[in-house]
């Protein structure tokens, strides 16, 4: 718990849903301290919902405001090296996120996962295993509701979903249980290297009691570490692995079989993963899993990630819209069953990302690749039989006549799709209700 005495200015950096809230969380429990907002987008996205009498200072920076606060909080968006931002901290006054606030403020267990890949099924089937226990668990983060806006004394358990860009500006999170994925190149307009984007997600650990880590991605390991590490894999021996039990596949805790791979509704290998990891912070954050196994059984997964949006004349349209880096289309294209040709829509804002590890996955198999969006040229040279567009629906339009059964149109664009769609829901909603149209 922070000390707040001394705190009389907060500067909140970058509105947004995350700026909001430590807005509202100020208001309710430190109402004495004065807070002004600095977002450099001219319109930002909150602006109608900030309390009246809250200043907002838009299109551009403060540094009035920010040379006389004692505290600023950014939101995840901003980069810590902005030179404004740099500026702050060479003067000492402390730059915190909204993570930051909210492990002052929590007394109960937290629970919080981190990755490349997975975050968000993760926390959310951990979320709904822990619920069926009877807990009352409050699930958020990066996943979509800001962790200050979960904070009610009646909660037992938080469940976090943690960004790179949340873990940078965290320092004092105590955690029952931590969950590091897997590590895959993924914004690297934002870090130097995958080193530092490493080293950020790496914080998750700081102080936490067990460190989930996956075996057969080392670098999700601690370079140290003084509490539990619990190790999970899909290949190996581990403490969380998939065994062979008389020809049937288990999924295998402590060498003790939790339950068979074939009673899951989740598809792909990487669900797998994701499950293992599930049941390991669970069990070591003191949460008796076996309660939650039937919720594990009929879990399909969230929308947008793999998700079949329409199966007709025996063509499929799978939604993968949340597949926003390339290790992400990858683990959707080794899951795929294909009998026709895959109709694979990649695009949007790259991210700076190297996009030619696709290449040899994408000449093993029967695929027109259909390129659009702002980045969507950096994918033409992966294929010989790639073509350009600049829309999702030009793409949709060109194809359509051209389907045939045993066909799969999968958008899994392995980009951001802030260029062309609000979010990657808004994505997915309009590659789905494309595929009702043409289905
Ligand atoms: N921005 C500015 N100027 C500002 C403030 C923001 O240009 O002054 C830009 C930033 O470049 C940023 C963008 O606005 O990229 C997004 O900011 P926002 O206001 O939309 O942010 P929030 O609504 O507060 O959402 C944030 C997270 N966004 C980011 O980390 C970019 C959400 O994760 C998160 O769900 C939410 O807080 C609640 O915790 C989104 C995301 O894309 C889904 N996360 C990345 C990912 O998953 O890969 C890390
Ligand atoms: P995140 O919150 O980290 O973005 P999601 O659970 O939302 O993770 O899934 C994002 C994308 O990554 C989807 O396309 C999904 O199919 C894929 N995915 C999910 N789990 C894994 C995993 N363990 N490894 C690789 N890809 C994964």
């Amino acid at each position: 718990m922070n000390d707040w005495q001394d705190v009389k200015n907060v500067v909140v950096v970058g509105l947004g849903i995350t700026g909001l809230s430590v807005v509202k969380y100020l208001d309710r429990y430190h109402p004495n301290i004065a807070v002004k907002v600095i977002d450099t987008r001219e319109n930002p996205p909150g602006l109608s919902e900030l309390p009246a009498g809250i200043a907002c200072h838009q299109g551009g920076w403060c540094n009035e405001w920010l040379a006389a606060a004692d505290l600023v909080v950014i939101n995840p968006g901003i980069a810590l090296a902005t030179p404004e931002i740099q500026q702050v901290i060479q003067t000492g006054t402390p730059v915190v996120g909204d993570i930051e606030l909210f492990a002052w403020h929590v007394d109960q267990p937290v629970i919080a996962i981190t990755g490349s890949n997975g975050k968000s099924t993760v926390t959310d089937l951990t979320g709904k295993m822990a619920a069926a226990t009877g807990l009352r668990v409050a699930v958020g983060g990066n996943i979509g509701i800001p962790a200050l806006d979960l904070i009610d004394e009646s909660v037992e358990l938080y469940v976090l979903e943690l960004s790179s860009f949340q873990l940078e500006t965290t320092s004092h999170l105590k955690l029952k249980a931590a969950a590091f994925l897997n590590l895959s190149e993924d914004h690297m307009d934002r870090y130097r290297d995958i080193e530092g984007y490493r080293q950020a997600k790496l914080r998750i650990f700081n102080h936490a009691q067990a460190a989930i880590v996956n075996c057969d991605d080392p670098l999700t390991f601690p370079d140290t570490f003084s509490g539990a590490v619990v190790t999970f894999s899909i290949s190996q021996a581990a403490d969380f692995s998939v065994q062979y039990i008389d020809e049937c596949e288990y999924l295998v805790a402590d060498g003790r079989p939790v339950i068979a791979c074939d009673q899951l509704k989740l598809v792909g290998r990487h669900n797998l993963a994701n499950v293992l990891t599930v049941l390991a912070l669970l069990q070591h954050a003191g949460i008796g899993y076996e309660k939650g196994l039937d919720t594990l059984k009929s879990y399909t997964g969230l929308t947008h990630r793999c998700q079949v949006v329409a199966d007709n004349r025996g063509i499929q349209w799978v939604n993968d819209s949340k597949a926003t880096n390339v290790a992400s289309t990858l683990a959707a294209l080794s899951g795929l069953t294909l009998k026709g040709t895959l109709y694979l829509l990649v695009g949007g804002v790259g991210k700076g990302a190297d996009f030619s590890p696709l290449a040899p996955v994408l000449n093993s198999l029967n695929v027109r690749l259909c390129c659009f969006g702002r980045d969507g040229q950096q994918f033409m040279r992966l294929h010989p039989a790639a073509k350009q567009y600049e829309t999702m629906a030009d793409v949709i339009t060109d194809i359509a006549p051209q389907l045939s059964e045993g066909d799969i149109v999968m958008l899994s664009p392995s980009c951001a799709s802030f260029d062309q769609f609000q979010n990657f829901m808004a994505r997915g909603d309009a590659f789905a209700a494309l595929a009702h149209q043409y289905a």
